[in-house]
């Protein structure tokens, strides 16, 4: 038996086992590590993620939010915001444009803010349209286009799918005329009349109010 035959069994197998356990600890600890970061990155990740999702992007001129207190007592300590420019009510916030056009280009322009021409659901919000219209017009007569329209005459569609409520309409007096050729729907506002519909050509340039809800946070 030579030296390295003598030496190789009793010391080399001891000092492997030796070098093993002064590593070990390390490799588990900086492992124990890398999964840890691993693990709070992939959270954070799907975290943020998830919080970005949950917010909308401002329509394009629209400077920020405007934010309120949620005056639902289920809602206690959060925000209702609306983009800047538009106006809360209820869940909802409104635009009321400053340009005139078409019902369809209308309607494309509110889809591009992320809205849709108002659709008017209550009393209440028709008493809110028409106090808001006086406010900022401050004018005679003016037509605003709203998101009811008839592909036939009498088939009248919300431009959210909400079905159409004979019981929740405010027609002018003698109103819709049923004409083939008044297949859209504008607001014909004049001061202190609350029913105030009425169908005209969808060509027609009219201003427009567009609706969209409400960001709570
Ligand atoms: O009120 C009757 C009638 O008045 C106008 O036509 C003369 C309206 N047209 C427009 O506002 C474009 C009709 O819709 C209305 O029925």
């Amino acid at each position: 038996m030579n030296q390295q035959e003598r030496v190789s069994p009793g010391t080399a197998a001891p000092a492997e086992g030796s070098s093993c356990s002064r590593l070990s600890p390390w490799v588990l600890l900086v492992s124990a590590l890398a999964v840890k970061t691993a693990l709070m990155t992939v959270g954070l990740v799907v975290l943020f993620h998830r919080s970005c999702g949950q917010y909308k992007t401002l329509p394009q001129n629209a400077p920020g939010w405007h934010c309120i207190p949620n005056g639902s007592a289920s809602q206690k300590d959060s925000w209702k915001c609306c983009p800047e420019g538009w106006r809360p009510f209820q869940e909802s916030c409104y635009y009321f444009s400053d340009d005139w056009m078409p019902w369809n280009e209308s309607q494309q322009n509110c889809s591009g803010m992320g809205s849709h021409l108002v659709v008017i659901n209550t009393k209440a919000e028709q008493a809110f349209i028409n106090k808001e219209i006086q406010m900022k017009y401050q004018r005679e007569q003016i037509n605003l286009y709203i998101g009811l329209r008839a592909q036939k005459v009498g088939q009248w569609r919300w431009a959210d799918q909400t079905p159409y409520n004979e019981t929740a309409a405010f027609w002018r007096p003698r109103e819709p005329s049923d004409d083939p050729n008044e297949l859209c729907v504008v607001i014909s506002y004049k001061k202190d009349v609350f029913r105030n519909w009425n169908d005209v050509p969808c060509r027609i340039h009219s201003y427009r109010i567009c609706e969209n809800a409400a960001e709570t946070i």
